[in-house]
């Protein structure tokens, strides 16, 4: 098997019966594998809700490393679009034009450093580089931040070895009310100052809403962009073809991006709390357990997809579920988009070829699901390109 296939766990499952179940912590999770039920479920919030105790949507749970509620995420409608329409304007920034040209001056420095490299880990020293350097611009805080966040490694509430850490949870915690002080006491135009400035229901946000919005900024853009990143990076390394394509056919690039965004699933799955007994599939779902949306399952589903394990460039019509859907869908979008547009294009313009030369795969335990997500490390060697 090659080792930018990302294979499907969930078919048999899907097919056969439409769900499966998973342990996680004692609060067992029922979870949603189909492409239809997945998107009926994330619309019925009534039923399936997400402003349950902070924490216990993820899979897994972070209710013992959070008290902190994640804005707009852990909330529900009605307020979850008073939450929304306050800091969507500031996410749609990546749409501006001279942020695109700061992003892509970024990514092309990026490709510059590595590039004379006899050998590259690109999880640690590309994509998460790459992502804590953007996170800049979203932020529109300091460049030098970059290098506090980098050294916090890939995923702010897991350790490496992929337990739960609150220990490292409290560094960014600590982080982040620092930051709120210092914008409170003297205002830039960052993310944290518009924020402590905005209104809610006729009463600025609070220090401890703003830190939930932080808190979803820093957690839910860093190792899903890493992933995509580098898994991009090593589907590029494998298959030649792709990034000669993406050379000669440019216009292709966002169907690429959103092809590898359902290809990859970065978010394999977040989870609802049911608020009254009901049905899932035929399947008693109890007051007060889980279900999951499976993005990474539904992206899959051959009733929906054709050939759904394979990587088509161009897919002319693909309603992946990759950034989610309905009302909670991805914020952080747009800004993921860029990114990956940006390097695509970089790549394609600057690299004639990449090596792999070792890898370690990160695969995650489903319980009777094992998902290969990405990598832990993947050292390559990247070839500039000579005209
Ligand atoms: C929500 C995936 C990058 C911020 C979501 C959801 C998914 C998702 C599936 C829906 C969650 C749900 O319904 O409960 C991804 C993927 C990414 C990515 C695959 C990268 C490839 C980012 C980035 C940021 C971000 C870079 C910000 C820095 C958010 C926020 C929400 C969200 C704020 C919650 C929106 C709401 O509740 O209204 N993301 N995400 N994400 N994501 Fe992302
Ligand atoms: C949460 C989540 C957000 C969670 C949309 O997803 O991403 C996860 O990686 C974090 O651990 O806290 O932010």
């Amino acid at each position: 098997m090659k080792k930018s296939e990302f294979p499907d766990p969930f078919e048999k499952a899907r097919e056969s019966k439409g769900y499966g179940e998973m342990n996680d912590q004692d609060d067992p999770v029922t979870m949603l594998l189909r492409h239809k039920d997945v998107r009926k479920t994330a619309h019925n919030y009534k039923t399936f809700q997400s402003g349950a105790a902070p924490g216990r949507i993820v899979i897994p749970s972070e209710v013992n490393i959070r008290d902190t509620r994640q804005i707009p995420f852990e909330v529900d409608p009605p307020v979850h679009k008073e939450y929304r329409s306050i800091v969507e304007p500031w996410f749609k920034r990546p749409l501006q034009q001279e942020y695109q040209e700061k992003l892509m001056d970024q990514i092309g420095k990026i490709v510059d450093e590595v590039i004379q490299e006899d050998s590259v880990e690109v999880v640690t020293d590309f994509a998460l580089r790459l992502q804590s350097r953007a996170l800049t611009l979203l932020l529109n805080t300091p460049f030098d931040e970059s290098e506090k966040w980098i050294s916090w490694g890939t995923h702010v509430f897991r350790s490496e070895g992929e337990a739960l850490d609150g220990d490292k949870a409290n560094i960014l915690y600590d982080y982040i009310d620092a930051q709120i002080d210092r914008a409170a006491k003297s205002p830039t135009d960052d993310m944290y100052s518009v924020l402590l400035d905005s209104e809610f229901e006729g009463r600025k946000l609070t220090k401890e809403e703003v830190k939930g919005v932080m808190v979803l900024t820093f957690a839910g853009g860093r190792d899903t962009v890493i992933n995509a990143v580098t898994n991009a990076i090593a589907y590029l390394a494998e298959n030649p073809e792709s990034l000669e394509r993406l050379r000669k056919e440019p216009e292709i690039t966002g169907k690429t991006v959103e092809e590898m965004i359902r290809y990859f699933s970065p978010l394999t799955q977040m989870g609802r709390v049911v608020t009254e007994d009901t049905f899932v599939c035929e399947h008693a779902a109890k007051a007060d357990t889980r279900v999951s949306l499976c993005w990474a399952s539904a992206n899959r589903d051959a009733a929906v997809f054709e050939n759904p394990n394979e990587i088509v460039m161009d897919r002319k019509i693909n309603p992946h579920v990759g950034f989610g859907f309905s009302h909670h869908n991805c914020l952080g979008a747009t800004h993921a988009r860029q990114i990956m547009k940006i390097l695509l294009q970089t790549l394609a313009e600057k690299i004639g070829s990449f090596e792999i030369l070792d890898y370690e795969e990160n695969i995650e335990d489903l319980h009777h699901f094992k998902r290969k997500v990405g990598f832990h490390s993947i050292n390559m060697k990247f070839n500039p390109l000579t005209k």
